[in-house]
């Protein structure tokens, strides 16, 4: 069984996500996401609307998702990567050349971001309804 792992927020989901979660999921059988705990977020300088339990509910939904871990520190994903068993880690290409260092442990891949929509985006434009 080839198992993927990826790692974000997900907050406010949209195509972009979907779309992500769709893509890393058809390149193996067993997608495991790392989601941002709010702890975590608060680390990365982002203020999701919906708190863990909330954006963790929302993605378990989806066809594409088979599990669902915290992620807490941008430092465990090596040991995810082992604990897991994971052959494929997936990032969006905003994070291209980032995660490198971890393809002495799995293929890493970069996928294309889906272009002219994001969490922020839905934000200001909700802001100046
Ligand atoms: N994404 C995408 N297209 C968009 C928006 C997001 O492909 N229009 C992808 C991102 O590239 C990322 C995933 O969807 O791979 C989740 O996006 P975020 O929730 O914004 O994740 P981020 O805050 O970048 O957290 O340790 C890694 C970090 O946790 C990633």
């Amino acid at each position: 069984m080839k198992k993927v792992i990826t790692y974000g927020t997900f907050d406010l989901l949209h195509k972009g996500h979907i779309r992500l979660l769709e893509r890393a999921k058809s390149l193996g059988d067993y997608l495991i996401v790392g989601l941002s705990t709010d702890e975590f977020n608060r680390l990365k300088d982002k203020e999701a609307y919906y708190d863990y339990e909330h954006r963790k509910y929302i993605l378990e939904a989806i066809k594409y998702v088979d599990e669902v871990i915290p992620e807490m520190n941008w430092d465990q994903k090596a040991d995810d990567i082992f604990k897991y068993n994971v052959d494929i880690f997936v990032m969006g290409d905003d994070w291209e050349g980032k995660f490198d260092d971890l393809n002495k442990l799995c293929e890493v891949i970069y996928l294309e971001r889906t272009q002219n929509i994001s969490t922020t985006q839905i934000k200001v434009e909700l802001k100046n309804l």
